[in-house]
């Protein structure tokens, strides 16, 4: 299941590469069957929107056996292999919901700052794969890519708002979750806006649109974003990150809970062909 050469051309020219029909409506349909068991009440695995809805569901692979297999399938690691162009462990596994009528959106932002900064990786060495577990298009919350944006290196920081008196006290409340500003709706490192505007003038925005069983590759610093879900239509994905073997992270002083931050270094073994 290796990527063809002109496909690898196009993900380090770009940033992403999209692949329709890359798993079946059956296995779709099994993973999503799955999906409720990998949600444990009261769980800090589990990652609220402000209205209630499920917004991410981390570490599915501590509780299902469907999901482990799945980031050992060869058609994912393979690849994967193939762009960081090294051995590769789980870095991170999370099913971000995007609830009809509910689902937030996230701001434009890289994934490496988070990874750098809070994990103390060197290298921008990760690619993300996102399953589409519904079909997806701009209407529910597709996610947006700046195409080549990935070559730019960690940009300029978004200013965020002053955290007002209230907001102040809720994360004062949660001060023993401060990773939570990396994962609601309102993540800490954003990209600056005149840097969206001035590489997405000059190379465009990408609607990543699919069907069902789509995969899409990402760098990890790739800028992106997605919507809130304004339709009844749900949009759920999984994503799971690999990391290179000889990046791992360098905080050990406080790192970031295991369910956020893999900590088994061992290359994968690509143990399935199917989930
Ligand atoms: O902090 C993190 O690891 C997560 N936060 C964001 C905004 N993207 C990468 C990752 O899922
Ligand atoms: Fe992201």
């Amino acid at each position: 299941m290796k990527l063809t050469p002109e496909q690898v051309v196009f993900y380090n020219e770009n940033g992403y590469l999209k692949i329709e029909k890359y798993f079946s409506d059956e296995e779709i349909e099994k993973l999503y069957s799955e999906f409720p068991n990998t949600i444990e009440k009261n769980s800090d695995r589990i990652i609220l929107e402000d209205n209630g809805s499920i917004r991410s569901v981390f570490a599915p692979h501590f509780v299902s056996e469907v999901y482990n297999k799945l980031s050992r399938l060869e058609r994912l690691v393979i690849p994967s292999e193939q762009l960081i162009e090294s051995k590769v462990y789980l870095h991170q596994y999370k099913i971000n919901t995007k609830k009809g009528f509910k689902g937030d959106w996230w701001e434009w932002h890289q994934d490496f700052p988070y990874w750098h900064i809070d994990d103390g990786i060197s290298k921008p060495e990760l690619v993300t794969i996102m399953l589409y577990l519904q079909d997806t298009d701009a209407s529910n919350g597709a996610l947006l890519l700046v195409p080549k944006s990935h070559k730019e290196g960690i940009a300029k920081f978004g200013k965020k708002d002053v955290l007002d008196e209230e907001n102040k006290d809720k994360n004062e409340k949660t001060e023993t979750k401060n990773y939570l500003s990396s994962l609601n709706s309102n993540i800490k490192f954003t990209v600056d806006q005149e840097c969206v505007r001035d590489l997405a003038t000059k190379n465009g925005i990408v609607t990543a649109s699919g069907k069902k069983g789509t995969v899409l590759f990402f760098h990890s610093n790739i800028f992106h974003a997605s919507n809130i879900n304004l339709t009844p239509f749900d949009r759920d994905a999984i994503l799971i990150t690999y990391n290179s073997i000889h990046n791992i992270p360098g905080n050990t002083e406080n790192p970031r809970p295991n369910f956020l931050v893999g900590r088994n270094y061992d290359p994968i073994e690509i143990l399935e062909k199917d989930i």
